[in-house]
């Protein structure tokens, strides 16, 4: 019995220091949890504002990275600030807000900054020329050639009506030409984007008035990063 009670004893003892660690160490798990996120970073750009010339010019990109981007980048880090969600990065942000008319403005800047970020590496100095190894293949099985998938990227950019972006995503196995308005973005119907060419006039004004077409031929004809696509495509299938 003696015994019995100085064990009871011992546990009264050890019960507080216990019960102050477990709490202590689930605040810290709860705290890392649900953080809210409070500001995004501006991505580099991957190349000089000069590098895309003459097919992009220096103006357009001071303007579209230095103004429009750092516009969305500031607004969304303004609306987080006073936002209540837990989302970590800026995928969870945008999928968080998705459809939620409260949250329409965070969306729109944060889908917004996520998109250009994915624009300015779908570009590169040299770039175009034709695609290679599994995504030449992807784009074989799913459009027939690498001929056929321009002529019907080139068709979904240029019957967009407004602002918006034309995309190549992978879809399970299959890619896929899709555009999006405005902010939209693929990633909030659980497609994988693969390649993005921004189609609001501010990303061609400058340069090319209103020929839409002959700017996005161009991007893909002379600025395309196939290997950047590449790399997006085998991360959809990891
Ligand atoms: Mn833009």
């Amino acid at each position: 019995m003696k015994s019995i009670n100085r064990l009871l004893s011992f546990g009264y003892q050890l019960a507080p220091r216990y019960l102050l660690i477990s709490f202590f160490a689930l605040a810290i798990v709860a705290c890392g949890r649900t953080a809210p996120q409070t500001s995004i970073a501006k991505e580099r750009l991957p190349y000089p504002k000069n590098a895309l010339e003459p097919f992009i010019t220096a103006k357009t990109m001071g303007l579209h990275y230095g103004k429009h981007y750092a516009g969305y980048i500031a607004a969304t880090n303004r609306l987080l600030a006073e936002h209540r969600g837990n989302a970590q990065t800026l995928p969870e942000i945008i999928r968080t807000t998705a459809g939620n008319e409260t949250s329409r403005s965070l969306f729109n800047n944060a889908a917004q900054a996520w998109n250009h970020a994915f624009f300015w590496k779908s570009m590169k100095p040299n770039g175009g020329g034709k695609p290679s190894g599994p995504l030449a293949d992807a784009i074989n099985a799913s459009f027939g050639g690498f001929k056929q998938f321009k002529r019907a990227f080139m068709d979904a950019a240029r019957n967009h009506f407004g602002s918006g972006w034309a995309w190549l995503v992978a879809d399970g196995g299959t890619l896929k030409i899709v555009t999006t308005n405005n902010a939209d973005t693929p990633l909030t119907d659980g497609l994988t984007p693969v390649w993005v060419v921004d189609i609001w006039e501010h990303a061609y004004y400058i340069d090319y008035q209103n020929r839409r077409e002959a700017y996005v031929q161009t991007v893909l004809k002379e600025l395309a990063n196939w290997e950047f696509a590449a790399q997006q495509l085998a991360g959809a299938s990891r």
